[in-house]
């Protein structure tokens, strides 16, 4: 491993902890720390012992999106392609986030801006320290929303907040953005790494194939009808039915013990 890697790592009780390491960036992302954090990620599919992951930040931010050190237009030369870069590293790892069938809990531990912010977003369960913001920073620099925010952003909190956010790129405070729904809550900035911590264990801890076909029902959701859906709960709840966790939950509560899940 790099003496001062881009993207810190560690695995306990069955808990993935990442966390974005180019403070005096506020880990804005370069090459190096895209291919850091989607290496991450991918282990987290294939390594059975990760049942969670707890993605935040080191320093004073979150994220401040992609590094614009590394796209300077001083610099000369062509200008850059940007579809290519969003093909080649924020996409891929956004869908690896969405598609991983594990847990997904962010502590935005400071300002998440840009991309920052949406690849927060994009998590299962986002808490954010009451001094954080999200800045949906683009406008400013004349891009549009991406790493998924033009997608996540009208669907969770509509399209007249969606805008506004977009075109003004005000900062939104970590309060009113749980107020809107836009994250799961806001807690005091000197808890929140414990109280991400607490909740990533708690999924780690849980039925991990039920956790996981339960994120893929949730995010079908936004794009299929009611049969669809219905017709997709009945697939996932055969199979949940058949784990070794459901007849340890039953066991459980039937014999009036807290139940031990097993991930399987
Ligand atoms: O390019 C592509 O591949 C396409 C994909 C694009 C995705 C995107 O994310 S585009 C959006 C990029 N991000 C931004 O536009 C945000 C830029 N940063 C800011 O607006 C502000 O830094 C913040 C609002 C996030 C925080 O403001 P503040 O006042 O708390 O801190 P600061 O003083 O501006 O920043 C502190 C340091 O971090 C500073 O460095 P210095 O002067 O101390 O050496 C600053 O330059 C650096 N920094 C902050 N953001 C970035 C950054 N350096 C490189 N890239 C950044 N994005």
């Amino acid at each position: 491993m790099s003496e001062n890697p881009t993207v810190v790592s560690d695995c306990n009780d069955g808990v993935l902890s990442l966390t974005l390491n180019r403070p005096d960036k506020l880990n804005a992302f370069n090459e190096e720390m895209h291919l850091a954090l989607r290496a991450q990620i991918e282990r987290a599919y294939d390594d059975v012992s990760v049942r969670s992951v707890l993605l935040t930040g080191s320093g004073r931010a979150f994220c401040a999106g992609q590094d614009l050190g590394d796209r300077d237009p001083r610099k000369g030369g062509e200008r850059p392609d940007l579809g290519h870069t969003l093909e080649t590293y924020y996409n891929p790892t956004l869908r690896l986030i969405r598609a991983l069938e594990k847990p997904v809990v962010c502590a935005v531990n400071g300002v998440a801006a840009g991309a920052g912010a949406n690849i927060a977003l994009a998590c299962d369960i986002v808490l954010a320290g009451r001094s954080a913001k999200f800045i949906q920073a683009f406008s400013k620099i004349g891009l549009i929303p991406d790493a998924g925010g033009s997608w996540s952003l009208p669907r969770i909190i509509g399209e007249p907040r969606a805008k506004a956010l977009a075109l003004l790129a005000e900062p939104l405070m970590a309060d009113q953005a749980a107020d809107w729904g836009l994250i799961w809550k806001s807690v005091e900035d000197d808890v929140l790494v414990a109280e991400a911590t607490e909740i990533a264990k708690r999924l780690a801890a849980g039925p991990t194939v039920g956790l996981g076909m339960t994120k893929r029902l949730i995010q079908a959701a936004s794009t299929q009808d009611l049969d669809s859906q219905l017709d997709m709960e009945r697939d996932c709840q055969r199979i949940a039915g058949r784990t070794d966790d459901y007849a340890e939950g039953v066991t459980a509560f039937l014999e009036k013990r807290p139940a031990q899940f097993k991930g399987k």
